[in-house]
């Protein structure tokens, strides 16, 4: 008898019992013995997935108060603290090993120091409570992307958000050799307030011992914090990748429809609100994923899988008619958990939904009305700007048939989007893939937003839009990308998007959110050499009886020569300065950048320089046609 299994036998129902003998993997019972002894919880709940089970985790969530019924069938609220409302990059280390450093650009801690540190936060955190235990495929079951993974949480919440979210993963684990590899994250939401929200902020850790392959998450409940195999796992994957020679993504995966019923896939990365989410649901096109993605070297094809079968997605500003599909199924019956929106009458109401919402309500501060203030004095919004909703992908009627297909799907483009007022177009092409990879994806800027604990606005470098996931040295994450691509038969075509570049003059957004689906129809005609394209010093920008035809297609609109020029013309200053940006980070923070990078992006900086001696400071991108 394994000495683990006899351990925690007598907190489990004999039914569990049975089940967790059913996996003959000896490591899994040593993690949920470890576990279960510091914390100290007094019950263990084994999840086997069956309806049963799943029903269970479900009502202990609502019977704990940490979710609520709301009035259509099937929909919940939960609420996070005050503090805990995005991720936290304060409050979230690697853990090395002495003498080792990931670089400069990354938050890390020494192993020993941060073990003793939240292990000391996790001792007791479960006494009198509950532990869940559940098992999830990331990736489809049984393939070669497949990931196992193993959370133990006192949180039916952070149970029940998995089950919306991921491929269940206790079959796999049940019928796995007993020495199979697997993730392990440990998650307590700690002290709790008597709203059921974590009470001791300040004591939030989340630390990422790669060397054991395990996670610990303690005093937060916030997704992105406490959802094992939500970017906790993603950073333990990027690490799995680097070693074995793929790609893990921060990335959404769509099937674009083209022409004579054709289908052609795309991932795209963008860093949390900068409209991956909205671009993968756009109607008529079909969604794979969108935050997520394993991409393999397949017969020399790039192949990518959503490693998740749910999103957990920002309801901000998803109204009727920007995201049509989605208000959708948040307006029926259905499996939603609802989170951080305000609540009023046992229904749900955010920000930028499209309708006016009631003046008081409960909302993620308390009962909550019009005018009420927070400790700094100012005005609490009626729901959190990172409000969200965890609904499975299969809820959406235009959910791509091939999510589950053990091989993925092959990739024909990959698209990088930041959040650039100034200088990129809103879409172009790269020269090849090593130069949409610096040029694009490693010189991707953006401003911080609500999705992460701190100030919002502030600029920064977010490196393919996995600068807060990534847990190896960052140059050797370009470099990873580079030989990608290299080693293809045919790589990927690679695009550079841009939703939020403004007006020079008034400052105003230069698009509606919805001409993103022309930027994509584009995309897709370039993949197949059925648009032409103008050479410009950044890229490919696409012509302008092109762009006009679709988007009278796509949107019905009149589409302006003057717009076009005011959107696609080449702003040189603003390109030098952000080449010089760029550089100083990778030559501040990366020790160990490739040198391609740094000549990709001279060859930018001389390109445009060229540029500016023939055609001046602003060049409209007629003047590079000839
Ligand atoms: C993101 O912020 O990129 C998300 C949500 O996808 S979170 O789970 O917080 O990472
Ligand atoms: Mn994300």
């Amino acid at each position: 008898m394994n000495g683990y299994l006899e351990a925690i036998r007598p907190k489990m129902s004999d039914a569990d019992y049975k089940e967790l003998c059913a996996i003959t993997n000896p490591k899994v019972y040593e993690f949920i013995a470890k576990s279960s002894d510091l914390c100290n919880c007094e019950k263990i709940f084994v999840c086997s997935d069956s309806a049963e089970d799943i029903a269970h985790v479900r009502q202990q969530a609502i019977a704990t108060g940490e979710e609520a019924a709301l009035k259509l069938e099937g929909h919940t609220v939960h609420f996070d603290g005050i503090c805990d409302q995005g991720r936290d990059r304060q409050a979230t280390k690697y853990l090395v090993p002495g003498g080792i450093s990931f670089g400069k650009a990354l938050n890390q801690i020494d192993r020993q120091e941060g073990l003793v540190e939240v292990k000391g936060l996790l001792r007791d955190s479960m006494k009198g409570r509950t532990m869940i235990v559940r098992f999830i495929s990331l990736g489809p079951p049984n393939s070669i992307f497949t990931i196992l993974g193993l959370q133990c949480t006192d949180s039916w919440y952070v149970a029940h958000s998995e089950d919306l979210l991921y491929r269940s993963g206790y079959e796999v684990f049940r019928q796995s050799e007993p020495n199979r590899e697997f993730l392990r994250v440990l998650h307590s939401a700690g002290a709790l307030t008597k709203n059921m929200t974590s009470a001791e902020h300040d004591k939030k850790r989340i630390y990422i011992d790669h060397m054991d392959s395990t996670i610990y998450s303690v005093n937060t409940q916030y997704a992105g914090n406490s959802v094992g195999f939500k970017k906790l796992a993603f950073r333990l994957a990027i690490r799995k990748a680097n070693y074995e020679g793929w790609l893990a993504e921060h990335m959404m995966i769509m099937g674009v429809h083209g022409p004579g019923g054709r289908k052609t896939y795309f991932s795209g990365a963008f860093p949390s609100a900068c409209g991956k989410t909205s671009t993968a649901m756009l109607p008529g096109e079909t969604i794979l994923g969108d935050d997520i993605a394993y991409i393999r070297d397949i017969g020399s094809v790039a192949r990518a899988v959503n490693v998740e079968s749910g999103i957990f997605g920002i309801i901000q500003d998803v109204n009727p008619e920007d995201d049509a599909l989605i208000y959708k199924v948040l307006h029926s019956p259905g499996e939603i958990i609802f989170s951080n929106v305000l609540v009023k009458d046992d229904k749900p109401y955010w920000l930028g939904m499209g309708s006016e919402l009631p003046k008081e309500g409960t909302n993620f501060s308390g009962d909550w009305r019009e005018g009420k203030t927070g400790a700094d004095g100012k005005e609490i919004p009626a729901a959190h700007k990172n409000a969200r909703y965890a609904v499975t992908l299969k809820a959406l009627e235009n959910c791509d048939p091939e999510l589950d297909n053990p091989m993925g799907v092959e990739l024909s483009g990959v698209i990088y989007g930041g959040r650039d007022a100034k200088a990129y177009v809103p879409v172009q092409q790269s020269f090849d893939w090593e130069h949409g990879i610096i040029a694009y994806g490693a010189s991707l800027e953006t401003e911080t937003t609500f999705a992460t604990v701190g100030k919002e606005g502030v600029p920064e470098i977010n490196m393919m839009s996995t600068q807060d996931f990534i847990s190896i040295p960052l140059g050797q994450n370009v470099s990873n990308n580079l030989d990608f691509g290299k080693k293809l038969k045919k790589a990927p075509r690679v695009f550079g998007v841009n939703y939020f570049l403004r007006d020079k003059g008034n400052g105003k957004f230069l698009n509606a959110p919805q001409d993103k689906h022309v930027w994509i129809k584009w995309m897709e005609l370039r993949v197949h050499g059925e648009a032409g394209a103008i050479r410009s010093p950044t890229g490919f920008l696409p012509k302008y009886p092109d762009l006009r035809k679709l988007f009278n297609r796509v949107l019905s609109k009149d589409y302006s020569k003057e717009d076009y020029v005011k959107q696609f013309t080449i702003r040189v200053p603003e390109n030098l300065a952000k080449i010089e940006r760029v550089q100083r980070f990778y030559q501040e923070n990366v020790t160990d950048t490739p040198a391609e990078l740094f000549e990709i992006l001279d060859q930018q900086r001389q390109r445009l320089v060229e540029a500016k001696e023939r055609f001046g400071d602003y060049i409209s991108p007629e003047s590079f046609e000839w």
